[in-house]
């Protein structure tokens, strides 16, 4: 053998050495989803099955996903946005890949309604796939409350929206969730008016009614709220209601059972959300995000985020491995009559009413007028 050969035989070994490993993707996936949003050995479980680490992160609002992803290079694999407004825009700009469905066989059994409303806002694709679904409604202290002011009008918006309500609850602590997209439609159907519409006169309406309230409310924020309620640190907080289930879970284990929190779907009508899984276009390993997302969809493992989170998933098949106390809970799976005052997520609105929105809502949280 000529040196010239050997050369080109071992350049050549180089080449086809690169380029496999170009193609086999690191075995990790990096996952970005909102806090107490998992079962407790999901991950453990899906990297035993198949041999890929999970790097966990999470986050407690839709806004603080929407800012990484627009900066774009986030670096996650799989992320939870809320189907509507927040997914909506997302794939509108490009953010997501399309989903490579045969690697994705558990994507079948997902329930056919959920796919179509998911459909409205992906842009003629498929881009996410359904995670958990849920209502926004309110957790409160069953004591706290009626020590508070006897006769509280438990079942409405009144709890955290009503002026001469919050001025006599407040003592045991008021809290709402940090974010416009949530308190705006609960205050407009306080109001009696239509909680979907998204316009300027409409926003002034609510933040003005808000406004005279931001003293009373002590604090805003999307996960706080759960061990405070929990621990009896505050009485009535507008929730995400499988992170209120988990609030009540947690108080009833407590030493004693100190506190008994009850949910409510408030009367005039709340809103429900569809968190999906997406993959953003710039994914470092899309082949381990499709593997993640199908194991989630497999009716077994989706059961069991349900049963220790407490939000419902849309796998027909999942209910069968669901535990019957979350089965026949009707915060988590509301009665024909509460589920038709149920109004579903926002359409996404125009860029300048988002930052209208936006800028308004800092303001609120602030207390700057
Ligand atoms: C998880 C809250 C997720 C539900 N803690 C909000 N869409």
């Amino acid at each position: 053998m000529t040196v010239r050969l050997l050369v080109r035989l071992a350049l050549a070994a180089v080449v086809t050495f690169a380029a496999a490993s170009a193609r086999a993707e690191e075995k990790v996936v990096n996952v970005y989803n909102w806090s107490d949003y998992i079962a407790k050995d999901t991950l453990e479980k899906f990297t035993r099955e198949t041999g890929i680490t999970v790097k966990y992160d999470t986050y407690g609002e839709n806004e603080i996903l929407d800012a990484k992803l627009m900066t774009g290079k986030s670096g996650y694999d799989v992320v939870f946005p809320s189907a509507s407004p927040f997914f909506a825009r997302q794939v509108k700009a490009g953010l997501y890949q399309p989903l490579d469905l045969a690697k994705i066989p558990n994507a079948k059994g997902v329930d056919k309604a959920v796919m179509d409303s998911l459909a409205k806002v992906d842009q003629g694709g498929v881009h996410a796939l359904p995670y958990m679904m849920a209502a926004t409604g309110i957790g409160y202290n069953v004591d706290a409350v009626a020590k508070a002011m006897p006769g509280a009008p438990v079942d409405s918006w009144r709890m955290l929206f009503d002026p001469a309500v919050v001025s006599k609850l407040k003592s045991c602590g008021v809290t709402l969730l940090d974010t416009p997209v949530e308190v705006i439609p609960a205050m407009l159907a306080y109001l009696g008016r239509d909680p979907t519409v998204q316009t300027t006169a409409e926003l002034d309406v609510a933040m003005k009614a808000l406004a005279p309230l931001r003293p009373d409310y002590r604090y805003l924020h999307s996960e706080k709220y759960r061990s405070d309620l929990a621990n009896g640190d505050i009485c009535v907080a507008q929730g995400y209601v499988g992170d209120l289930v988990q609030a009540r879970a947690r108080a009833r284990e407590a030493a004693g059972h100190k506190q008994n929190i009850a949910i409510v779907i408030p009367k005039e009508g709340a809103l429900v959300n569809i968190d999906v899984m997406a993959v953003p276009v710039d994914a470092p390993h899309p082949d381990a995000a499709m593997a993640f997302i199908n194991f989630i969809l497999r009716p077994d493992i989706i059961a069991e985020i349900t049963n220790q989170t407490g939000y419902a998933n849309a796998v027909p098949a999942a209910l069968a491995y669901g535990d019957p106390a979350i089965r026949s809970d009707p915060a988590i799976y509301p009665p024909p009559d509460v589920k038709a005052k149920l109004f579903s997520a926002l359409p996404p609105a125009t860029p300048t009413f988002d930052r209208t929105r936006t800028r308004a809502w800092s303001r609120f949280r602030a207390d700057r007028f």
